[in-house]
C-alpha cells in the first residue's frame, strides 16, 4: 500500500526545513506503507521548489509539482492528488499545509482509519481537538465558516475547512478531479460536498492545530468573501 502526502507551499522554505526531514523519518518508521511526498509549489520567491529541488538529490521519494504563479489553494491540493495517483499510484492522498500546523505524527492514526473510510479528517471539533495559539479571530472566523458550510450544503462533519485529511484514491476516481471547479480555501467544502454525493464514509480524528511560528497565512480578506459566495453557488449551481 502507498500514500502520498501533497503539500502546498507558498513561501514555506523555512518550514519545509523542518518538516521535510522529520516526514522522512516518520515515513521510514511506518510498516506496511510506502510513502511518498509531493511538494506543489507556486514558484514561491523565497526558493521554496529551489531547496525542494536540492533535498530531492538525496531522498527519491520526495517529488516536486512546480507551478508558474500563485494559482490557488484547491487547485494545488488537486495537483498535488493528480500527480500521487495518477503519477505515483497512490492507493491514499493526504493533504498537509506546509508550516507545521498539522502534527506529522498523527500520519500513523490517519492510516489506521485510511483502509475502512474514504476520507480521514484531522478535526478540531471534535473531542480531544483544538487550537494552540490561534488568535480570537481566526478561531472565530473558522467557527463561522463551519456553520455557514456545514448548514448551506448540508454536511454532515464537525470540521469542514481542516486541510489535514487524507483520501482514498477510489473515491478520487468517482469523483473526477474535473468535477472540482472552485479554487482557494472553498475546495476542502467542494471536496466535502461531492464526496456527499457518492456516500462517502468520512471518519474524523483529534487535530490540535498549532499556529504556524514561521512565515505568514496567505489567507486574505478577498478569499474569505470568496469563500460565503462560493458556498451559495454551489449549493444551487
Ligand atoms: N501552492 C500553493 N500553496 C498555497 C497557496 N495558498 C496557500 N498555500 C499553502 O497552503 C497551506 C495553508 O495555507 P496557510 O496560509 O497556512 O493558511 P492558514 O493555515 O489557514 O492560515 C500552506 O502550506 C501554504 O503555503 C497557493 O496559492 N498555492
Ligand atoms: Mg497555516
Amino acid at each position: 500500500m502507498k500514500f502520498v502526502l501533497a503539500l502546498p507551499t507558498y513561501n514555506e522554505k523555512e518550514n519545509l526545513k523542518i518538516l521535510l526531514p522529520r516526514l522522512i523519518e516518520i515515513i521510514k518508521n511506518i510498516k506496511d506503507w510506502e510513502g511518498e511526498i509531493v511538494v506543489v509549489d507556486d514558484s514561491s520567491p523565497d526558493g521554496t521548489s529551489e531547496f525542494v529541488e536540492e533535498m530531492m538529490k538525496k531522498y527519491s521519494n520526495l517529488h516536486l509539482v512546480k507551478r508558474k504563479a500563485k494559482s490557488g489553494l484547491g487547485s494545488a491540493y488537486i495537483a498535488g492528488f493528480k500527480y500521487g495517483i495518477n503519477v505515483l499510484g497512490a492507493d491514499n492522498v493526504f493533504s498537509m499545509d506546509s508550516d507545521l500546523s498539522h502534527d506529522p505524527d498523527l500520519i500513523p492514526t490517519f492510516l489506521e482509519y485510511a483502509s475502512t473510510n474514504d476520507i480521514v479528517i484531522g478535526s478540531r471539533y471534535i473531542k480531544g481537538g483544538d487550537f494552540k495559539n490561534w488568535p480570537w479571530i481566526r478561531k472565530a472566523i473558522s467557527r463561522g465558516a463551519n456553520i455557514y458550510g456545514q448548514l448551506i450544503l448540508g454536511l454532515n462533519v464537525n470540521d469542514i475547512s481542516s486541510g489535514y485529511r487524507c483520501y482514498n484514491a477510489l473515491l478520487w476516481k468517482k469523483i473526477g478531479f474535473e468535477n472540482v471547479k472552485t479554487n482557494g480555501y472553498c475546495t476542502l467544502e467542494e471536496i466535502l460536498y461531492l464526496a456527499k454525493k457518492e456516500s462517502a464514509r468520512v471518519k474524523e480524528i483529534p487535530l490540535v492545530f498549532v499556529d504556524r511560528t514561521i512565515g505568514e497565512t496567505k489567507l486574505t480578506y478577498k478569499e474569505m468573501i470568496k469563500f460565503f459566495t462560493t458556498i451559495i453557488k454551489l449549493r444551487f449551481s
